[in-house]
């Protein structure tokens, strides 16, 4: 969708807004709608007088039917042909761009999740991007020997992107799936496999359960699984790995977790590009992505100038309802997401200069946090990782660079890290010593590129393959790498 074409923007607002006062009621897509408790409210987290709708998660001791069900239709998926399976998510993923069902989805984004219209498109975007890549892949490696079933962990700051991209890269290497969205975010993933199931997906091959982490822990540790992709925080991944390290059987373990991603700036990057890299990398979805910008690192002699070049452009910010085009910034998840932020805010305010954002938002209940800047002494005053609009700045001298790496690397992540120089032999220098699975170059920090710049991370990071990369879909099969055809991949 084109953003500068007044027409389209004036159709797709009418979409939205006629969408956009809809309430959704759903539950679980299963054979067993019985098991669930009461439905409760979902609230938009830029306006709590916004009910989007309401949903009743399934009970715990429900999802072992779920798997059964998945088991039992693993063969006659697996008896599809990779190119049936690969027209079902090229079928689908035209649904999503057609433009009824795009402007319910950025609707929903933004009133589920806070994403502003901008993000909701990249969103839809990229779970387009997803299908019709895993559907290339398929046919590619003629994908036939799944793993069996599958169960599909989502968190809610893809709540569209990561959900799809997991689901479908399952279903597209002829697994069944067992999904879970985020808690937060289970309207949003209910249309998206309401659609995959119009597309020809059979019910029984791609079920969804809604419900909090004791569902995610139930479904994780039914011993039948063959595999579990997983997108959320480093704790929940580390639980997921133990009872998984327990059976005998090796069941596959894809997850991607956290980060503590920094930018090393020298005092030969250009000042400019520098600042508009750092805002968009730090605060936009409101700091709310695995490889936003936590850390930024200025050479101490333009240090001063930097800092108050982000300064100004941060006073330029709007932080408001994601639903109004002029924001840049919509509110964080949910009360808890916002109550962790200022915790930590309210702490590093004590002990360090910073700069905050105001908050133009007059609703009377709502999740908002002011986009801030911290200057640190040194890396030991940050201690975790911070899951929102929230960017620590230190300064290092030019014979400071490797501790500084090595600080950096301290922190036991391994996802992104940006570098603005323009010194190729400083570029290779960091590149070499500093741990991520991808570093950005003189530009601003982003996820996956699918396709074309595969995503993901090491250590406390993740367990690898990168999504959107070439290797993904051979994880979820039973085939070893080296019967597969390879790509010349750049
Ligand atoms: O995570 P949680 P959140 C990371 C990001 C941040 C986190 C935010 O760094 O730390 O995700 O998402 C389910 N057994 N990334 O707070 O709590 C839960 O219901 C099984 C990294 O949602 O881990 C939800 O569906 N499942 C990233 C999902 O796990 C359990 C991209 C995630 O929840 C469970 C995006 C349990 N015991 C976010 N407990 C990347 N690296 O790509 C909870 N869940």
């Amino acid at each position: 969708i084109d953003l500068s074409n007044e027409h389209v923007l004036a159709a797709l607002e009418a979409d939205m807004s006629a969408a956009s006062h809809i309430e959704f009621n759903v539950q679980s897509i299963t054979h067993y709608p019985a098991a669930h408790s009461p439905a409760h409210a979902v609230l938009n987290p830029a306006d709590h007088s916004d009910v989007v709708g309401h949903v009743a998660f399934i009970k715990p001791e429900a999802v072992a039917d779920t798997i059964s069900t998945a088991i039992a239709a693993q063969t006659s998926w697996q008896q599809t042909t990779p190119s049936q399976r690969a027209a079902i998510l090229r079928k689908f993923a035209d649904t999503l761009e057609s433009q009824k069902h795009m402007a319910l989805l950025m609707m929903m984004a933004g009133r589920e999740a806070g994403k502003t219209l901008p993000n909701a498109i990249a969103e839809v975007r990229e779970a387009v991007d997803f299908c019709r890549y895993y559907a290339d892949e398929t046919e590619r490696l003629n994908l036939s020997a799944p793993l069996g079933t599958v169960v599909a962990i989502s968190p809610w700051n893809f709540p569209l992107a990561i959900f799809v991209g997991e689901v479908v890269s399952a279903l597209a290497a002829g697994n069944t799936v067992v999904a879970k969205p985020a808690e937060q975010t289970s309207l949003i993933a209910h249309l998206a496999v309401s659609w995959l199931h119009e597309a020809g997906v059979p019910t029984d091959v791609l079920q969804l359960v809604l419900g909090a982490g004791d569902v995610g822990a139930a479904l994780t540790a039914d011993t039948r699984i063959n595999g579990v992709i997983f997108t959320g925080s480093t704790d929940v991944a580390k639980r997921i790995n133990t009872l998984l390290a327990k059976r005998e059987d090796n069941p596959v373990l894809i997850a991607e977790t956290g980060g503590m991603n920094a930018m090393i700036v020298d005092s030969t990057a250009l000042a400019e590009q520098v600042c508009t890299d750092v805002l968009a990398s730090a605060f936009d979805s409101a700091g709310q992505r695995c490889s936003a910008l936590r850390i930024l690192c200025v050479q101490e002699d333009v240090a001063d100038h930097m800092v108050e070049m982000i300064k100004g452009a941060m006073d330029e910010l709007v932080v408001n309802n994601p639903a109004l085009l002029a924001t840049d910034v919509g509110p964080v998840i949910d009360k808890e997401a916002q109550d962790n932020l200022n915790n930590h805010i309210n702490a590093l305010k004590q002990i360090a200069p910073y700069h905050e954002v105001a908050i133009k938002s007059t609703a009377a209940s709502s999740t908002f946090v002011a986009p801030i800047m911290f200057e640190l002494k040194d890396l030991s005053q940050l201690k975790k990782e911070v899951f929102g609009p929230v960017l620590h700045v230190v300064r290092f001298a030019a014979h400071e660079l490797d501790d500084l790496i090595d600080n950096i690397n301290s922190k036991g992540f391994a996802l992104t890290h940006g570098i603005h120089s323009r010194i190729d032999g400083t570029i290779a220098h960091i590149c070499d010593r500093i741990e991520a699975g991808n570093v950005y170059i003189n530009r601003n920090i982003v996820g996956a590129v699918v396709g074309v710049q595969p995503f993901g991370g090491h250590a406390m990071s993740g367990t690898g393959p990168k999504a959107g990369g070439p290797f993904y879909l051979q994880r979820l099969s039973t085939l070893d790498a080296w019967d597969l055809p390879v790509l010349d991949y750049p």
